[in-house]
């Protein structure tokens, strides 16, 4: 990223002691190196010993967790927590080969509790990782040219990609156009080499972090690319969402989105989930440049006091969204086009077997929540053995085996029946479902999520099998807290967990992402969610218009009322 910039947190008139505890330790730590290196030696503990280094960990993709499930048990016998950590692997657009595939499945069998996540921004993450395992992953990983930098942390995350390839005819120049954005975009620090492959430290002249200094960005930022007509990686939840407009020779450019974000707390009404709102159009040559300046004014004016405030969303709506989209022209060198017209008509995913423009095959297995369990594990490893093509992860948590020729397709149906996976017979409400993680791993789960959400379906299909529903397309969507990993504000049927067995239920989302939903019922259980279900499905079979979805039927019925903007989210 360009070097002509600054460490804003200096830089501002804001001396550092007046700022977050957060922003102190990232500029004492050396560029991420803090001293935890040190502490993966400590064996007395199976934590990382220092707070401050379990908090620098996340820059390199790593979180401390606990056995959410023994946590009291353990309590009880005055044994620690049950430590172990989540590695969360940077894999930009989701797409990776079939031979790190297999080398995913190998770490994941020997360090990773013989379980993957695929994650809702198309990675992968481990679980259940002891603090001995935590090299062996990452140096597993960097033999298949993979990492997990800046896959957390106050910095650019996964950027994600609209994966499917039957998208458009320019998916392949998008998708190579996101990477090189992840490869731009992530921090330049070697302290990751030093810390995980054991490199040794090297003196230089050059600033060791040209663009981000001593203090990152004051939060997250999340890229994302989407290829109209689909919204699959929700391009309007993004920081910064690029929308690819194509012209009769190709791709001719992006139209540029900013200050999506879903997190928000449910006791502080300052806070509020936002889509992100778009401000024109770049060519792609400007697509660096673009990047950052809009990643400079959020490092440069985001808020460092208040890690609550600090997402790009606030900066944006505190300064004007003219001012911001003035400033990012002035630091880009030249104004934003007018918006180009473009459509989103979808935001999940294709199943069976579909065709790409070059001649070739792809296939979408569904994974129930992103959860790849030993026989799971399984059978896509057999299918990596086989595969000549790519596999990649979908933001809607399952895997495309991509670009298999057309004799090759009998080969991978052969060992998917092999395993039981022959056809998906999973229903359209299962298929249009996204959980977050939440309980055991998650600290900051307050419901479960991932573990309850397919009984929870099951109950709701026996509704809409009784109103005559079952092959309508619904989005539903359940986090176990307000932190919305799941994107569920923008879910036709959202749910976020308030207290063990305890939800807030939303409704009235737009199905392709572009309208945020309102809170029905607060802190309610299943009984409830599924009284306030039956009646409004009820209604909806009787009273839709034909064509209509169920969220944009909740606004015209008058059951929900339409969301404008974030920061009425919570009126
Ligand atoms: Fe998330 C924090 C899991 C996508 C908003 N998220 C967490 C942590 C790391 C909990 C923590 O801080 O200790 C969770 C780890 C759980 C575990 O055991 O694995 C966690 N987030 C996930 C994943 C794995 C959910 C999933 O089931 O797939 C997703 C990983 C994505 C990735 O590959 O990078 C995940 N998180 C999201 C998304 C969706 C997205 O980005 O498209 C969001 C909403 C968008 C946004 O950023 O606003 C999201 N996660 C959050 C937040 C709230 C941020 C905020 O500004 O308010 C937190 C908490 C925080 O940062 O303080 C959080
Ligand atoms: Fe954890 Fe909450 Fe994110 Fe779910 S939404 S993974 S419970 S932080």
């Amino acid at each position: 990223m360009t070097t002509t910039t600054i460490d804003r947190s200096r830089d501002l008139s804001q001396p550092l002691d007046k700022l977050g505890p957060d922003e102190r330790m990232k500029d004492a730590s050396d560029y991420l190196r803090g001293m935890i290196a040190d502490g993966l030696l400590d064996r007395i503990t199976g934590a990382v010993p220092s707070a401050d280094d379990v908090k620098l960990m996340k820059f390199h993709g790593i979180y401390q967790q606990d056995d959410r499930d023994l946590r009291e048990e353990r309590r009880r016998q005055k044994l620690e927590p049950a430590y172990q950590f989540m590695i969360r692997v940077r894999l930009p657009g989701g797409v990776c080969t079939p031979a790190q595939w297999l080398k995913l499945d190998a770490l994941a069998r020997a360090h990773g509790g013989e379980t993957l996540r695929i994650t809702t921004r198309q990675t992968f993450q481990f679980h259940w990782v002891l603090k001995h395992g935590l090299r062996p992953i990452i140096r597993g990983l960097h033999e298949a040219l993979l990492d997990t930098v800046a896959a957390c942390g106050d910095d650019s995350r996964g950027v994600m990609c609209t994966v499917d390839p039957q998208a458009s005819a320019f998916h392949a120049e998008v998708a190579a156009t996101a990477k090189r954005v992840s490869d731009h975009a992530i921090p330049k620090t070697r302290a990751y080499h030093e810390i995980w492959y054991g490199d040794a430290r090297v003196a230089a002249s050059e600033p060791e972090e040209p663009f981000y200094g001593r203090t990152y960005m004051p939060r997250k930022f999340k890229i994302g690319f989407a290829l109209p007509p689909s919204n699959d990686i929700d391009v309007y939840a993004q920081d910064l969402g690029y929308i690819a407009i194509g012209g009769p020779d190709g791709l001719d450019g992006f139209n540029v989105a900013i200050g999506g974000s879903m997190g928000r707390t449910d006791q502080a009404p300052a806070t509020y989930p936002r889509l992100a709102s778009v401000i024109g159009f770049v060519p792609t040559e400007r697509l660096l440049a673009c990047t950052d300046a809009v990643m400079a004014v959020q490092r440069d004016y985001g808020d460092r006091k208040d890690r609550q405030h600090a997402r790009f969303k606030y900066t944006i709506d505190d300064k004007g969204l003219d001012w911001i989209k003035a400033e990012i022209e002035r630091r880009m060198g030249a104004p934003f086009e007018d918006p180009r017209a473009f459509a989103f008509t979808s935001n999940g995913d294709s199943y069976g077997w579909n065709a790409t423009p070059d001649g070739r095959h792809h296939r979408t297995v569904f994974i129930e929540n992103g959860r790849l369990d030993l026989k799971l594990l399984d059978t896509l490893r057999d299918v990596a053995r086989i595969h000549r093509g790519t596999l990649r992860l979908t933001p809607n948590q399952n895997v495309i085996i991509a670009g298999v020729a057309e004799d090759d397709r009998a080969g991978i149906d052969a060992v998917l029946g092999r395993h039981g996976l022959e056809i998906d017979r999973v229903s359209t409400l299962r298929r249009n479902a996204i959980a977050c993680v939440a309980f055991p791993t998650c600290g900051l789960a307050m419901a479960e999520s991932e573990r309850y959400l397919p009984h929870l379906v099951g109950k709701v299909e026996a509704i809409l099998a009784r109103h005559g529903l079952s092959d309508e397309p619904i989005t539903v969507r359940m986090s176990g807290c307000p932190n919305g990993c799941s994107r569920p504000y923008i879910a036709e049927i959202g749910l976020t967990g308030r207290a063990p067995g305890k939800y807030n239920l939303y409704l009235g989302g737009g199905f392709h992402g572009q309208r945020l939903n309102r809170m029905v019922r607060e802190n309610v259980g299943e009984p409830v969610i599924l009284e306030v279900l039956e009646d409004v499905l009820g209604r909806y079979a009787q009273e839709r218009l034909p064509g209509e979805r169920f969220g944009d039927f909740t606004i015209r019925a008058g059951i929900v009322r339409e969301v404008t903007e974030g920061r009425f989210f919570n009126d």
